[in-house]
Formats: structure tokens, C-alpha cells, sequence
């Protein structure tokens, strides 16, 4: 199985982000997370790991705001101009806000860079340091690879990204995501059928629920922690729907603190319900194993039994499927668990 991987995610390594609370701790979404897939997936004699091709801007910015990402491209050269003293320790430092949007009460993004910052921003944890728009660009590309790959062979491929993608939106950056890697996939794959997402992170996939809203072409799936109890608070609910061509398009399966297989299993049966019934050409899935048991950002219960079972039901749709890498934070358990996701997906 084709998996592309790319170095440059090491570029992005924010010393820290803010927890509720205002506690400052080591930034959860690390690079060691990519060392224990790799090797996982080098314990096996089936991933045939692959460079990505560069598919340029055009792709991105068929999803992503063109002032947004400029943003994303400047905003820690700009910083440095701003506050020199960064410049003494700046691995000490990651950019972020204090100031944020309350989203559609104003148009208006600022000129200057902090409150661009907070126009751009959602959150604490989507912390911006000198090789994020960097590593950004190569996760993207990764999703553009495996995708293309995917069309040209109708088959499956992994991509293996870094960093995630799911929470980014049209014009915002989020949860430890810049550019919506499984939405530029996806879009792009749009010119050529009809696709579903399914997102299994433990998180709501707002980035790509914001994207595809008003589409009709583009199914959108997310199984996910309430957002009633969990990140990302604001969206995720049972009755957003979609809207405009949209309606029906979208489809949120929030679950309970503490769900297991079990509950997870029977979620992710009503959803391939409704993939079968929308009959996509292609699958793009946002893969999260942040729903393990014993994941530090998450409440599920969901085993290594239950991500071989959760693979087997996705690849019982029968599709061609790009699976991108979401998030995951339990280092130890990833690699096996992702392989175990893989594994029903060869040729
Ligand atoms: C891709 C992805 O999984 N992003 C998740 C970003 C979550 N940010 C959460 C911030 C709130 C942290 N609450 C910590 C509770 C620890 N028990
Ligand atoms: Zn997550």
C-alpha cells in the first residue's frame, strides 16, 4: 500500500499550546507521533512509503481564503519585525493571539498583524512557528498524492500528514490545523465523482463541515465526541444538516463520554448507510485515533479491536479511499493502531 510521508512536518514543533484554563503545556500534536507510525508501518511488509509530489498552490486555494493563506505564509516573519525579542529564543515562542473574532458580526480583517492573527485564529492550540506554513504545504501535498493516486488506480493509498487538517476552515486555522488537507483532497477529487467524507477523529470536523456546508456534491460525515462536552464546543451538533444545495449533505454523529466499540461501531453503521445511499465514486477518510482508549485528549474507549473493526466496515463500502492522517495522541498505541486500521485496505 502506497503511504506519502514527508519530512518537513519536523519544520513545525511549537514549544508549547494553552490548555483550558490558561495552562501552558508541551504541544500534544508532536513529531514523535509520525517517528512511531513510521516504524510501525517499517514492521510490515506491505507500506511502501512514497514522497509526495508538489501540486502547488492551485489546489489549496480552490478551498482556502488566498489572504488567509498569505497570512499563514508571513505571519512569523512578520512577528519577528513586531517583537524582536523573539527573535533571542525563538524556539521558546509560538504565535498566537489574544484576541479572537466573534465570527460574522464584522467583515472586516485588520490590517495589522495581531489582529489579523485573531481574525485567522480559532484557538489556542493552532500555534504558528517559523516552519509551520512550510510543513502545512507538505501535509497538503501528501493528501493531493495519495489522492491522485487513488483516482488513477482506484485503489486505496494513506496519507500520512502532519500537520492535521480537520479542524481548518475556508479561512481560519484551528486545533493544531492550517490548510484542511481530507477538503483540498477531496475538492480536488470533485472533478471527478462524487465523494464522501468520513471523519472518524475523536474531535468534530468543523474545518470540513464549514467547507462542503452548501455543497451537494461532496458528502460530509463526522463521528465525533459531543460537542456539548468537548472541543470544539461551537459545532458538530446532530441537527446541522447543511444548507442551501446543501441540505442533507451533512451529517454529524455526536457521541457520549466514554463510548466504546460498541456505540462507535453502531455510529459508524448508520453512516455507511448513508454513504451507500449517496453511492460516492470516492472515499476520502479523516483518519483520527484520537478515539482510543487511553488517548490524553480524548474520553472513547474504542480498542485495537475496534479500529480493525471500524477498517473493515469502511473498506466493505467498497470504494476507492484516500485515508489521511488526523490526530492521535497516544504515541505509544498510534503506529499499532493505525497499521490496524491500514491493513484492510491493501490490494
Ligand atoms: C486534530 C485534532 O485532534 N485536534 C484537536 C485539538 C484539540 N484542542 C483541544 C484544546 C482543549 C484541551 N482540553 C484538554 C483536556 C485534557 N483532559
Ligand atoms: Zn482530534
Amino acid at each position: 500500500m502506497k503511504i506519502f510521508y514527508s519530512d518537513t512536518h519536523r519544520k513545525h514543533q511549537p514549544p508549547f499550546e494553552v490548555f483550558d484554563g490558561g495552562k501552558r503545556v508541551p504541544y500534544l500534536e508532536n513529531a514523535d507521533r509520525m517517528e512511531c507510525i513510521l516504524t510501525a508501518l517499517q514492521n510490515t511488509d506491505w507500506a511502501e512509503l512514497t514522497p509526495p509530489t508538489d501540486f502547488g498552490l492551485k489546489p489549496i486555494l480552490a478551498v482556502h481564503d488566498k489572504d488567509y493563506i498569505a497570512f499563514l505564509a508571513s505571519c512569523w516573519t512578520e512577528w519577528l519585525i513586531l517583537d524582536p525579542t523573539v527573535a533571542e529564543s525563538p524556539e521558546q515562542h509560538a504565535f498566537l493571539p489574544a484576541t479572537f473574532a466573534l465570527r460574522r458580526k464584522s467583515s472586516h480583517v485588520p490590517s495589522e498583524l495581531l489582529g489579523k492573527a485573531g481574525y485567522y485564529i480559532m484557538d489556542l492550540s493552532a500555534c504558528i512557528v517559523a516552519g509551520t506554513y512550510e510543513a502545512a504545504l507538505g501535509s497538503a501535498n501528501c493528501a493531493l498524492s495519495a489522492t491522485e493516486f487513488v483516482a488513477k488506480n482506484q485503489s486505496s493509498a494513506f496519507a500520512l500528514c502532519r500537520p492535521p487538517g480537520h479542524h481548518a476552515g475556508k479561512d481560519y486555522a484551528a486545533g493544531y490545523c492550517f490548510i484542511n488537507n481530507s477538503s483540498v483532497a477531496a475538492n480536488w477529487l470533485s472533478s471527478k465523482g462524487r465523494v464522501a467524507i468520513l471523519d472518524i477523529d475523536y474531535h468534530a470536523g468543523n474545518g470540513t463541515q464549514d467547507i462542503f456546508y452548501e455543497r451537494d456534491d461532496v458528502l460530509t460525515i463526522s463521528i465525533h465526541s459531543d460537542p456539548d462536552f468537548e472541543y470544539p464546543h461551537f459545532i458538530g451538533y446532530a441537527d446541522e444538516t447543511g444548507a442551501g444545495a446543501g441540505l442533507g449533505f451533512h451529517r454529524n454523529f455526536p457521541l457520549p463520554k466514554g463510548t466504546g466499540d460498541e456505540g462507535y461501531l453502531s455510529a459508524l453503521d448508520e453512516a455507511s448507510n448513508l454513504i451507500k445511499s449517496f453511492a460516492p465514486k470516492y472515499l476520502v477518510v479523516s483518519a483520527g485515533m484520537d478515539t482510543f482508549d487511553g488517548d490524553p485528549l480524548g474520553t472513547f474507549k474504542v480498542t485495537r479491536d475496534g479500529f480493525a473493526e471500524i477498517g473493515k466496515r469502511i473498506a466493505m463500502l467498497g470504494l476507492p479511499t484516500a485515508i489521511i492522517m488526523e490526530g492521535g495522541y497516544a504515541n505509544a498505541a498510534l503506529g499499532e493502531n493505525i497499521v490496524t486500521l491500514l491493513e484492510n485496505f491493501k490490494s
